[in-house]
């Protein structure tokens, strides 16, 4: 790295949409991303159908996640995933609820972050096969900052979340 360059960070971020065209969505946020200063999208998992976590009386999602790099701090990247949001109009009426996109982040390079507006790795990845099936299979070799395999943790219990492939971007 020369004097004076950005260092680039390693981005995993996790996208959900289950209202309106949903692949419109995904697809409006990811030229959004990628069309961002300091971010570039480097890999994109297929698109899953999902059974609604938490929430349950939602219709089904579509996720996947992303791989990107960018020169962006964690709180910038936020910002610009909070903005990107925006301008897809999502409203946020019910917590965990329908939405036409969400966009979190799951890990940024090896970092821990524990702030009141941002918490990486994002605290409830490991539990949720929307995030980990498609996680791993853009990077079946992940680690976790503490040092573990995300891999181990998509356990039978998990994989009977409703999940299905239906699409490649
Ligand atoms: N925040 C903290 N850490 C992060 C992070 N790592 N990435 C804060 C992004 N944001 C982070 O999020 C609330 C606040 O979290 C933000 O203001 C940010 O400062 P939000 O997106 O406004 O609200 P939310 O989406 O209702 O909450 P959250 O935490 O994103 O919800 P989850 O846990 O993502 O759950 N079922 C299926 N099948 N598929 C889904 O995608 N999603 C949810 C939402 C529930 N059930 C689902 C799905
Ligand atoms: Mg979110």
């Amino acid at each position: 790295m020369g004097l004076g360059e950005k260092s680039v960070k390693n981005v995993y971020i996790a996208f959900g949409s289950n209202i309106g065209n949903r692949i419109q969505n995904i697809t409006k946020a990811i030229d959004l991303l990628d069309s961002t200063e300091g971010i570039t999208v480097i890999k994109i998992s297929s698109i899953y159908e999902t059974d609604p976590i938490g929430y349950i009386k939602q219709d089904s999602f579509l996720n996947g996640v992303l791989a990107i790099e960018t020169s962006l701090a964690p709180l910038e990247l936020l910002e610009v995933l909070q903005h990107i949001e925006k301008q897809l109009k999502r409203e946020r009426l019910i917590h965990w609820g329908p939405r036409t996109i969400d966009l979190d982040i799951l890990l940024y390079n090896q970092t821990m972050i524990k702030e009141e507006r941002l918490t990486i790795p994002h605290p409830r990845m490991l539990e949720r096969a929307f995030v980990l099936v498609p996680l791993l299979e853009i990077e079946s070799d992940i680690m976790m900052p503490d040092g573990e395999k995300a891999r181990d943790y998509l356990t039978p219990s998990l994989q009977q979340q409703g999940i299905a492939k239906v699409a490649t971007l």
